[in-house]
């Protein structure tokens, strides 16, 4: 049975970001989950609505933090919550402003370590790495509500969680917004402040102690955030097929293969800016095929819609009806393994909900 995750509190955030050179809204928005809400609300799909804000205010949430810190600072989680009241109270910005960056920490020959700065001015471009991400007066409640998508998410597929309708749940579908794949536990970047994927490994970790876990990343951009967390770790592989030379630039090169122990353990495959569906299908036979000879116990799949042909941030030549194909591939290749779906980028709104549905299809039937 697959399941559908929602927590209204992920609507809340909504910032801007530089483009280019413009300050605009920014392109993650929350009309993106309210085309996806209505689309699955016609076709008549349960969403299961969860809040992270009420209810258990002890233990549960306790435990969520306790995960969350295993691959997030502590410093960068306070300033999460914080930075936007000390950007007001300072002065800064009046309570509908935006945080945002100016300059960023660089790496010296100093010797010095990495310190966050006590202003919280200068503090704000030590944990960040673009000016994709923003921070306003409700952001840090829709982080944590994204965030726990994924926990509970987890919790439902490991069968442990009081909110489990059942033991026969074996995908569910998280809308995640904030997204996570570039946060790397230490810098917000390309409107990921949490990296989701990584809370989802920690979470089944914790009631399944040396699990092989599965990560399949299919959003357009390299998620160098979820590489950076698992680089040196042989348990988590991290697999990604994403556009060759795009954002986040840096990271998602076929020559990063791990570290040390997880040396193997991470397989990119960047492709061409307007590559083919066929092209495209290619490298994801190949990627499910290490992540079935991985063996792994618990999936997680990264899923973003900015592969879309026309998504002003993706380019790749992928349509509506391919994402059912994209999504039966998967489950055909690594069909008895649960699956958490997570929801990162996409960006154009009028196609989002159709493209989710073609994905859910694909991946029932
Ligand atoms: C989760 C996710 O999909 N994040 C992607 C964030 C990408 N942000 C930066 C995109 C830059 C696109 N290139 C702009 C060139 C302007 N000339
Ligand atoms: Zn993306």
């Amino acid at each position: 049975m697959l399941v559908v995750l929602f927590d209204p509190d992920t609507l809340l955030h909504q910032t801007v970001e530089l483009l280019g050179s413009k300050l605009i809204p920014a392109l993650e928005s929350p009309k993106r989950l309210e085309a996806i809400l209505k689309s699955l609300r016609i076709s008549e799909h349960d969403v299961c609505t969860i809040r992270a804000s009420s209810g258990d205010r002890g233990e549960g949430k306790a435990r969520l933090f306790r995960v969350i810190s295993e691959s997030h600072h502590n410093g960068y989680l306070e300033h999460l919550r914080d930075v936007h009241d000390e950007w007001v109270s300072a002065g800064l910005i009046e309570q509908d402003g935006h945080v945002m960056p100016e300059c960023f920490w660089l790496p010296t020959s100093t010797g010095k370590p990495m310190r966050p700065p006590r202003d919280p001015f200068a503090r704000a471009g030590y944990y960040a790495f673009d000016m994709s991400s923003g921070i306003m007066s409700e952001s840090y409640q829709a982080i944590i509500a994204s965030a726990n998508l994924a926990y509970e998410g987890t919790d439902m597929l490991s069968g442990f969680s009081v909110n489990a309708s059942g033991s026969d749940v074996d995908t569910v579908l998280a809308l995640c917004r904030p997204p996570g794949h570039h946060c790397d536990g230490r810098r917000a970047g390309g409107y990921c402040y949490i990296n989701n994927a990584a809370l989802a490994a920690s979470t089944w970790r914790a009631s399944h102690s040396d699990a092989q876990i599965g990560i399949l990343d299919i959003d357009f951009h390299h998620g160098n955030g979820t590489q950076e967390i698992f680089y040196a770790d042989p348990k988590v592989l991290y697999v990604s097929i994403h556009g060759e030379d795009e954002f986040p630039y840096y990271t998602g090169a076929e020559d990063e293969c791990g570290i040390g122990a997880g040396e193997g353990a991470n397989i990119n495959f960047p492709l061409k800016v307007g590559s083919s569906v066929e092209e495209y299908m290619e490298k994801l036979e190949q990627a499910l095929q290490h992540l079935l000879d991985f063996k792994p116990e618990f999936l997680i799949v990264s899923l973003g819609f900015d592969t879309y042909h026309s998504d002003p941030l993706g380019h790749f030549q992928i349509h509506t009806e391919d994402y059912a194909t994209i999504a039966e591939t998967i489950r055909r290749k690594l069909k008895d393994v649960p699956a958490l779906i997570l929801l990162e980028g996409g960006y154009v709104i009028e196609h989002l909900g159709a493209n989710v549905l073609s994905f859910l299809k694909g991946w029932k039937s």
